[in-house]
């Protein structure tokens, strides 16, 4: 493998496929009509889902590219029922308190036509729940050094695993309690990771009901400047 230095730090050399146009316009077609089969999914199966298959689920969110290389994630993932009961407990008083007040009537009208409200029983059916934690910092010998773009990093990163949980044929939803800290005490994380998005992962329900909604097309999403 070819190598050379760059700063006193080795760079390899990237190997890669490519493909004629035409075939790389093919795979492009075939891989959005392929993620545009992904649905958000809130009944959940009990099915058991391996231990096995949730780390390379994590390990395929973990391939994102991140702010200085720092992979500014914690991938929680948590099987046991009296965690997730737990979680379910907290999250679904927090939720209630969010539907009874604190949301306001144009973002509870917005989700009519989703249907959600503030039970949650997916926490508890779901075999597996994956709390993806940002690390805001890190300490490095003692000294507090902040991470770069965490956000951004950690967004792609849930991105990441939620296509690959879309190829398991695994169905998953972005849970958002708000406020999620209870996250933070229930599972232990230090005083530098901040909860950031909850997705529990199983098998879809055997009859599954999800909302008959559209996506924006091309010209409702994107602006081609080409002079
Ligand atoms: N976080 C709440 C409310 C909620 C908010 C949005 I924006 C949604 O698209 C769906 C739900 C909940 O999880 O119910």
């Amino acid at each position: 493998m070819n190598k050379k230095e760059i700063n006193g730090h080795t760079h390899i050399q990237y190997q890669r496929d490519t493909y004629e146009l035409k075939e790389a316009e093919l795979r492009a077609k075939e891989y959005y009509e392929w993620l545009d089969t992904r649905r958000t999914v809130r009944d959940i199966s009990d099915k058991p889902v391996s231990k096995q298959l949730i780390e390379n689920l994590i390990m395929a969110g973990s391939t994102a590219p991140s702010g200085a290389h720092k992979q500014p994630w914690t991938f929680c993932a948590v099987s046991g029922s009296e965690t997730k009961k737990a979680i379910r407990a907290a999250a679904e008083k927090e939720e209630y308190e969010s539907y009874h007040g604190r949301m306001s009537k144009r973002w509870l009208d917005d989700l009519k036509s989703i249907g959600t409200d503030w039970k949650k029983p997916f926490l508890e059916e779901a075999p597996w729940l994956v709390i993806i934690f940002k690390k805001v910092y890190e300490i490095i010998e003692g000294e507090k050094r902040n991470n770069y773009y965490v956000n951004e990093s950690v967004g792609i990163a849930c991105g990441m695993i939620i296509s690959a949980i879309h190829r398991a044929g695994l169905v998953t939803l972005t849970h958002t309690p708000s406020p999620m800290n209870f996250l933070t005490s229930i599972l232990g994380r230090p005083e530098n990771e901040r909860p950031y998005l909850l997705l529990p992962i199983g098998y879809p329900k055997d009859e599954v009901y999800v909302p008959d909604l559209n996506r924006k097309s091309l010209d409702e999403v994107a602006a081609f400047y080409e002079q």
